[in-house]
């Protein structure tokens, strides 16, 4: 009998690298520091069912983690242990729990608790009370039942010192499973998180939100250690720095790189940046660090929409760091998205000849239409505002939309669409950013690599209908 069982939900249908779930290592670790009898099943690599899991371990308290787009995924785990045994307590957490917590406790009876925020402290503080055998009235940062009543306690402040945390628990993972292809260079890689946050506010992400809009950072002797430990123990070449912006924080990535640097390990990293963060000096000490590829969001060529989904950057700013990060020798990945509040077909006019204009400089062109609404996110009140969501929509109830599938999204999460920039737009730009992949010689190997992966071939076939349906509907 242990503990706690922490889960992470799987994604159906979705087609990821296999990464570890750091949030639940992260808690795994710090449950074991005190003394509590933990262990991970993460469905995305394992087959067998929970139920298999609950017999064999049999926990007191069954956490489960998720995204917006795995919460059916998070609420069924949930049922599905109650349905095994009725006294296993189920405490929700993550990014979507955080900003749904009393909606999911209305609606989700097998749900007892939630976890708002960082998990780490909130969670030991909350077993403490349980295992006690008292209500957990004071501990900040969740939400629960009492009575009648949903009572949701004030937000945990941030963990201001990350090194005091233990190193996620690897241990309780299968490493074996996991693994990511680094771009260009093939070599076998993982991820890592050296900060927390953002100091952005971008209407569209909860990233930022969740983590309060203040950057924590572990100290470069704590990462390089990590480092170590990965490459050295599970064999790993390489690693994407999975940070929301890792280069938030100056004098981070000086250490950083400094550390790696003087102790001389060498391997292969990418990182996401942030227009208006980085300058020549930082970007030639990470390449000098091994850094071979950089990513980045510039989401629209119309100051007027970056403006409005403010992006908080200026357009000559992103030309300025696609020039940078060519002279320096770093290979870019560039996101751009369509349907931000306020966009017309103009703007997206706009933002298609600029990406033309730059094709040169940019070495991934990431691009997706239609603009997820993520609760917690000021698009999310700006799209209930505005109607622009379904008058009854409430994140705990079944949401199933078909329309998301001809703009390539998944059905359960609504994307923005407005009068100016609707569905059939969306499905227009989703057609051309697509054709754009498959042009030329890169396109080409592009199309072999869909044709091979039976994931991304279904994707393409659902393309190929949506494109059949516009040059019918362009014919009449
Ligand atoms: C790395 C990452 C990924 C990795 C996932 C790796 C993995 N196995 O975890 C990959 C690339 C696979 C991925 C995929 C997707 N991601 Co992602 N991802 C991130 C990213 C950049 C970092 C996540 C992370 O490790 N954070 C750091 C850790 C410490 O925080 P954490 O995971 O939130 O965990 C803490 C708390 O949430 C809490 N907690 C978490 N789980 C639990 C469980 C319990 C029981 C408790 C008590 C507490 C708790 O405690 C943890 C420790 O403090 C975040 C942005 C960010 N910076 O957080 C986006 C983010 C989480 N992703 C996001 C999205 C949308 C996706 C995708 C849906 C994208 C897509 N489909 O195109 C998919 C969904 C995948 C899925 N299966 O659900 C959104 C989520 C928005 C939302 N409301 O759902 C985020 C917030 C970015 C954004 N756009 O705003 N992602
Ligand atoms: S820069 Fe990135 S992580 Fe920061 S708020 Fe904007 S989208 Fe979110």
């Amino acid at each position: 009998m242990i503990d706690v069982l922490l889960v992470n939900p799987q994604e159906e249908g979705a087609f990821f690298e296999r990464m570890p779930p750091l949030g639940l290592a992260y808690i795994a670790s710090n449950l074991e520091k005190h003394d509590y009898s933990v262990r991970i099943v993460d469905f995305e690599v394992e087959e067998k069912p929970l139920k298999y899991w609950l017999s064999l371990y049999r926990p007191k308290y069954l956490g489960i983690s998720g995204t917006s787009h795995t919460r059916f995924e998070s609420f069924r785990l949930a049922k599905d242990a109650k349905e095994y045994a009725r006294e296993i307590v189920a405490i929700y957490g993550g990014v979507h729990a955080s900003f749904t917590g009393v909606n999911t406790l209305r609606r989700i009876t097998d749900i007892d608790y939630i976890v708002e925020g960082e998990g780490e402290y909130t969670t030991v503080a909350l077993l403490d009370k349980l295992s006690g055998g008292k209500t957990p009235n004071e501990v900040p940062g969740i939400c629960f039942r009492q009575g009648h009543d949903i009572i949701e306690t004030p937000r945990a402040t941030r963990i201001t010192s990350l090194d005091d945390l233990p190193r996620p628990a690897y241990h309780l993972l299968n490493m074996d499973r996991y693994s990511l292809e680094m771009e260009f260079i093939g070599n076998r890689g993982i991820s890592l998180l050296t900060s927390r946050g953002c100091l952005a506010r971008c209407s569209f992400c909860s990233a930022s939100r969740m983590f309060g809009h203040t950057v924590t950072t572990h100290a470069a002797s704590r990462m390089v250690d990590e480092i170590d430990f990965l490459l050295g123990t599970y064999g790993y070449e390489g690693l994407k720095i999975f940070d929301s912006t890792f280069t938030m924080k100056k004098q981070h990535v000086h250490d950083f790189c400094d550390e790696i640097l003087d102790r001389r390990v060498e391997f292969p990293w990418e990182c996401e940046i942030r227009i208006g963060t980085v300058d020549r000096d930082m970007l030639e000490k990470m390449k000098d660090a091994g850094c071979y590829y950089v990513n980045f969001g510039i989401e629209s060529a119309s100051q007027r929409v970056l403006d409005l989904m403010r992006k908080g950057i200026r357009i000559n700013q992103a030309v300025e760091t696609l020039d940078l990060c060519n002279s320096v020798g770093l290979r870019t990945k560039v996101f751009f998205s369509f349907g931000h509040i306020g966009e017309t077909v103009a703007d997206v006019e706009k933002t298609f000849a600029f990406i033309d204009k730059h094709a040169g400089e940019i070495t991934t062109l990431a691009s997706g239409a239609g603009v997820r609404i993520y609760p917690g996110t000021y698009l999310e009140e700006y799209a209930r505002a505005n109607n622009l969501m379904p008058q009854d929509f409430e994140w705990s109830m079944p949401y199933d939309d078909p329309r998301l599938e001809g703009v390539l999204q998944t059905r359960s999460v609504p994307v923005l669409t407005q009068p100016q920039l609707g569905y059939d737009e969306l499905e227009r730009i989703a057609v051309r950013i697509y054709s754009r992949k498959f042009r030329g010689w890169k396109g080409f190997k592009y199309g072999i690599k869909k044709i091979t992966d039976p994931v991304k071939l279904k994707k393409l076939s659902r393309l190929m209908k949506i494109r059949m349906k516009n040059l019918l509907l362009r014919r009449n």
